[in-house]
């Protein structure tokens, strides 16, 4: 494949499809530059001192990493000033985070889990960086955390990066998802994958087993089947992944296929699951799609739900159509 750079491919997409008006490839190449900035920040480990926890909690009671806390701020000082944004919000801060009235304000509205993974940082394990991109409603004048509470259909722009053996940005603007591969030595963005589709089958399923015991049946139902393998109803076996950075893991589901559980369980009976609807799942959730997969909370589209609030979670089940569509049919049964 020619390798283009994001800017080529962004200024391409917009000839073709008119679907990238120029704020939104200015917040998509800002957003990118942010990235970069923090792959170079978690690349340093403890040699840059940005290791273990920033002594803080955030909005959801997390322990906040000195990693966390740095690329909240990296990706909101490298936003601020371009005139692309009306507001943004983060998992790492309660309320939304409006522009300053030194700078002109814009039309989108970008929210973002700044560091996702973060129990990985400090072992090494690979982590990202999720983003999602709103319009701001016609004729917003002072926003508020309202304005953000669009269902996920509305997104006009998602991505994520992962921090990894490789630092690759993943991006769809509603054309399809790419992938563009950190060329450390130019400092640019390349594409490496275009078109990206999941494969319909899989053999792959990644949840967290330790909470077997807490699953409601449908779920139960579902992961036996997968692993009683070729003895059981599936005819086949399957193997399994979890590597608690969901950046990570649906990454790999988008480019070899596989089913992405968190689910809601007993542990917490009012707790719809642990991921957060706005700035993981939904992002998550129309990449997904984007690249022929499927994602729900267990009985309906994620991209459909219309949220309540900011921070509100949500039980996800995503990747391989066809395993999307078995899991969610056991709920609705
Ligand atoms: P658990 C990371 O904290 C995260 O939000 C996702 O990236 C990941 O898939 C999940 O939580 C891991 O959760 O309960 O296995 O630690």
């Amino acid at each position: 494949m020619k390798r283009i750079s994001l800017t080529q491919y962004l200024v391409e997409e917009q000839r073709l499809h008119n679907s990238i008006p120029a704020e939104l490839r200015l917040l998509i190449e800002v957003v990118a530059r942010a990235c970069k900035t923090i792959s170079h920040a978690v690349s340093k480990g403890a040699l840059g001192e940005v290791l273990g926890s920033a002594g803080s909690e955030n909005v959801q009671g997390e322990v906040q990493k000195k990693l966390d806390v740095l690329s909240n701020e990296i990706l909101l000082e490298a936003n601020e000033w371009g005139g692309h944004l009306a507001a943004m919000a983060s998992e790492e801060m309660e309320t939304i985070h409006p522009i300053p009235n030194r700078y002109p304000k814009g039309e989108y509205m970008l929210l973002f889990d700044p560091l996702d993974g973060s129990s990985n940082i400090d072992v090494n394990v690979s982590i990202g960086t999720i983003f999602s991109v709103l319009k701001a409603p016609e004729g917003m004048k002072e926003p508020s955390e309202k304005d953000f509470l669009q269902p996920g259909v509305k997104q006009v722009a998602a991505g994520y990066a992962v921090y990894g053996p490789q630092t690759v940005l993943v991006l769809t603007t509603g054309d399809g998802v790419n992938c563009f591969t950190l060329d450390r030595e130019m400092g640019s963005w390349v594409l490496t994958q275009r078109d990206m589709q999941i494969p319909a089958e899989t053999k792959e399923y990644a949840i967290n087993a330790s909470n077997a015991r807490h699953w409601y049946p449908p779920v139960k139902r579902y992961i036996d089947e997968l692993q009683s393998g070729d003895t059981g109803p599936r005819g086949k076996n399957f193997n399994m992944r979890w590597i608690a950075s969901m950046v990570a893991d649906v990454h790999r589901i988008l480019n070899r296929g596989g089913v992405f559980m968190y689910p809601a369980d007993a542990r917490e009976p009012d707790k719809p699951g642990k991921l957060r609807l706005m700035y993981e799942a939904n992002p998550m959730a129309f990449i997904v799609e984007q690249a022929g997969g499927a994602a729900t909370n267990g009985k309906q589209r994620i991209l459909d739900i219309q949220p309540q609030k900011l921070h509100e979670r949500v039980a996800v089940f995503l990747g391989s159509k066809s395993e999307v569509e078995r899991v969610t049919g056991y709920h609705n049964q």
